[in-house]
């Protein structure tokens, strides 16, 4: 049983966490040996938005989408107006822009880091776009995620793709309004198998840093080598005011995008102590994007959005939880097994029960998925969507 300390330090917590959706996280996506179809599947921006709004009308707290401009707005602004009567439809807003600097066969040697100037001028021009579409949209993130990189020792020249990668960086933080800012996302391989041109947290916080104030980092919990302590770099980042966002998703070996905590919840409530703990500590609210950035390919995907959600709702309560004041103490004195409990008792903490008065007092349904799942709304799209033969089987799109 909880005290009312803890119930209240839970809906504190839960009431000032949103996350965003994916629009990709819709459509029917696969791994690079092909996709599995699924007749509910959105196959166009508008089911998107519909599916997205279903995962926001059960649990409350995800009214943005992501939105991948060529898969979301192939037409660039002039798709935007239409976005936004889209989003406004379903009560939601468009959330950060992500501009597409890899499917393109211009990009087969890179974007921002391709020897050839004309491409790189490309990817540019594309991605300035994107910062126009997220004004106009009036979305405040530009999250950008580079394949770039090269597969095969001494092909291409590291020192001079890393400068053209921060004179584009540059360009792009020009360009950027008062209020928005760019997030540098960072993966240590694959698609390029040898070296990637922004490999790992240091590398973006370079980039980051020589683009101007408002580029941040973007951290995508998939993007590390196995074993990697994240939360150390989330506590890095949260120093140097450089943590802007992340994207969410579980991995086992790669960049596997399984769900939210499915493989190891301990390492996203770690996370999540970080944040809280630095916010306590500093007195302060760390200004972070959290967002999905998960690809479902045998769970369904709005079921798989909720979970997520849930999932990620849990960990942040039980984060909630860790007596700081008790830990600073345990931490000056070394006393490390009262420092690790405050820590363990936590995350032992059963918070559901807080967690369903919390969506109670919200006027949520107080099990998200058992209302989804009596909505009827799976079946309807299924019939409605299922006979639609997808000609569309390439793609992420
Ligand atoms: C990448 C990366 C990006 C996402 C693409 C689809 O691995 O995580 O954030 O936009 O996948
Ligand atoms: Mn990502
Ligand atoms: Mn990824």
């Amino acid at each position: 049983m909880l005290t009312d300390k803890q119930s209240g330090l839970i809906h504190g917590a839960l009431s000032a966490f949103q996350i965003e959706l994916p629009s990709w996280g819709f459509a029917n996506t696969g791994t690079r040996f092909g996709k599995f179809l699924q007749p509910a599947a959105a196959g166009t921006t508008a089911e998107k938005f519909a599916d997205a709004a279903q995962v926001h009308r059960w649990t409350g707290v995800c009214p943005t989408v992501a939105l991948h401009v060529l898969w979301d707005l192939p037409g660039g602004n002039g798709d935007a107006a239409g976005i936004e009567s889209l989003a406004a439809q379903y009560g939601l807003r468009a959330g950060s822009i992500n501009p597409n600097t890899f499917q393109d066969q211009i990009y087969k040697y890179g974007s921002f880091g391709n020897p050839d100037p004309e491409v790189r001028k490309a990817a540019l021009d594309h991605v300035l776009d994107s910062v126009e579409i997220a004004r106009r949209l009036n979305s405040r993130d530009l999250s950008l995620w580079f394949a770039d990189g090269s597969n095969y020792p001494g092909t291409q020249n590291i020192r001079h793709r890393r400068r053209w990668f921060e004179e584009a960086l540059q360009a792009t933080h020009a360009r950027l309004g008062a209020g928005q800012r760019m997030l540098v996302e960072y993966k240590p391989f694959e698609p390029a198998f040898y070296h990637t041109d922004i490999a790992d947290w240091g590398m973006a916080l370079v980039l980051a840093q020589a683009s101007g104030p408002q580029a941040k980092v973007l951290v995508d919990t998939g993007h590390h080598y196995a074993s990697q302590n994240i939360e150390q770099i989330v506590g890095w980042l949260l120093s140097e005011n450089l943590l802007g966002g992340f994207h969410f998703n579980d991995r086992r070996y790669a960049d596997d995008d399984l769900t939210l905590g499915s493989i190891d919840p301990y390492q996203v409530f770690r996370i999540f102590h970080e944040i809280r703990f630095f916010d306590w500590e500093t007195g302060s609210s760390a200004d972070i994007a959290y967002m999905i950035d998960q690809s479902h390919n045998l769970k369904g995907k709005i079921e798989a959005m909720i979970q997520t959600v849930m999932v990620a709702q849990e960990l942040w309560a039980k984060a909630a939880l860790v007596d700081h004041a008790t830990l600073a103490e345990a931490q000056s004195a070394a006393d490390l097994v009262r420092a690790e409990s405050c820590l363990q008792d936590a995350f032992a903490t059963d918070v559901r029960l807080a967690i369903r008065d919390w969506r109670v007092a919200h006027r949520l349904p107080r099990d998200p998925m058992q209302a989804f799942r009596e909505s009827g709304y799976l079946d309807r799209i299924t019939a409605e969507r299922g006979p639609r033969k997808s000609s569309n089987v390439s793609t992420y799109a």
